[in-house]
């Protein structure tokens, strides 16, 4: 089993400027400049991380390459991309779409070498190069739909990976798993309706954007019962995300049966994370994957395929991807969480009634899911 690993140092020029943390910097309003919440920091640093715990000569290092203007007309619209050329080729940049996503300088080469390095995982994985693999991007994607960037991302990485996958490898049917502490809207949006791509989010409620990702949001005309959403209320931690994960992700899994798991990786959802109000902690980031890893392996040849998504403290995120990329890899390292002992007893918390009934909700929604025979397993 070889784990694939994609990083690039031009992710971390993806200029996103002066703001407040995440809205544009207006001095005559009284919001003063400092750094955008989505700054390099936590990606430079979970890579050194990763680069420094040894695990990264465990890993096939996989060069990305620029997704072509073919591959991201198969999701997004011409305008769309027009758009993020646009505002890239000012000299001072512009916004993707909703005006809370900074277009650096020469971010549309960027945001081309983030979607064209899933690619490249997700050729390595179909060439039998790679079992699974991680790519560290920037910018994000979840957010971003056919013709609007937004929440940070420009392009959707992973939806142009899914397409690549289905129009270029033959892989058919994808399961995109979303656990990013926010509601992976565009992802969604860009599948809705098509019953060849499951997605399935796990995210808190009403956070971001704001009112999607309800469990109602099930899918539409084909695609109806192939969107999936576990809404978790503030304050979830490793009890409840666990207990989604057992209830609905991994039974939604078997019964979809895919050829290719993918995976927004966002790891937003941790005890430490400024733009949400989850409880993670490396430890469940680990117990999720292992379960994620498991059923890949069951499903599809252990090919899962992650992206790397939110995740803005610059402290804990290193430490919430590493757990992560150790158990892909299946191994571990001589870094363990130091943070562990502030954290232990987060993942003691019970699950919550409100938690465990939207948790049941969305898992009474699996079943819509038409269930098929694995053809794949090894
Ligand atoms: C503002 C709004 C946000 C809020 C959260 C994110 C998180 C992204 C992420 C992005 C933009 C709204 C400032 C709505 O981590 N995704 O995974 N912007 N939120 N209105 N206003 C004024
Ligand atoms: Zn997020």
């Amino acid at each position: 089993m070889t784990t694939g690993y994609v990083f690039h140092p031009e992710y971390l020029w993806h200029d996103t400027g002066t703001s407040a943390g995440l809205l544009p910097a207006n001095p005559t309003a009284g919001v003063q400049p400092a750094v955008h919440i989505e700054n390099p920091e936590a990606k430079r640093r979970t890579h050194e991380l990763i680069h420094v715990s040894g695990l990264l000569g465990e890993l096939t290092v996989i060069e990305p390459r620029r997704a072509t203007m073919t591959e991201l007309l198969r999701v997004h619209t011409p305008a769309h991309v027009q758009h993020i050329r646009t505002q890239s080729d000012l000299r001072q940049g512009g916004d993707a779409g909703d005006g809370f996503s900074p277009v650096g300088h020469g971010s549309y080469d960027i945001a081309r070498l983030a979607a064209g390095g899933l690619i490249a995982l997700v050729n390595a994985a179909a060439q039998g190069d790679i079992t699974n693999g991680y790519a560290l991007t920037r910018p994000p994607g979840h957010h971003a739909t056919a013709d609007t960037g937004m929440g940070f991302c420009l392009f959707n990485n992973i939806a142009i990976a899914a397409r690549h996958a289905q129009t270029t490898l033959g892989l058919t049917r994808i399961a995109i798993v979303d656990w990013d502490a926010h509601h992976g809207n565009g992802t969604q949006a860009i599948f809705y309706t098509d019953p060849t791509v499951l997605t399935i989010s796990l995210h808190q409620a009403n956070c971001f954007p704001p009112d999607s990702g309800w469990t109602h949001e099930n899918g539409a005309a084909d695609g109806a019962g192939y969107a999936l959403n576990v809404p978790l209320p503030p304050g979830s931690g490793h009890a409840a995300y666990l207990h989604a994960m057992h209830q609905v992700v991994i039974p939604a899994l078997d019964r979809f049966a895919p050829d290719l798991i993918l995976l927004a990786n966002g790891v937003d959802a941790n005890v430490f994370d400024p733009m949400a109000r989850q409880m993670l902690t490396a430890t469940s980031y680990r117990e999720m994957t292992s379960l994620l890893v498991d059923a890949a392996d069951r499903l599809c040849h252990g090919r899962l395929i992650a992206a790397h998504e939110g995740g803005y403290s610059p402290f804990y995120t290193p430490y919430c991807a590493l757990a992560f990329l150790e158990e892909l890899t299946g191994t571990t390292t001589r870094v363990t969480d130091p943070y562990a002992a502030v954290v232990a007893g987060y993942t003691a918390e019970p699950l919550r009634a409100h938690q465990q009934a939207v948790i049941d909700e969305a898992a009474h929604l699996v079943p819509r899911i038409g269930k098929r025979e694995i053809t794949t397993a090894p």
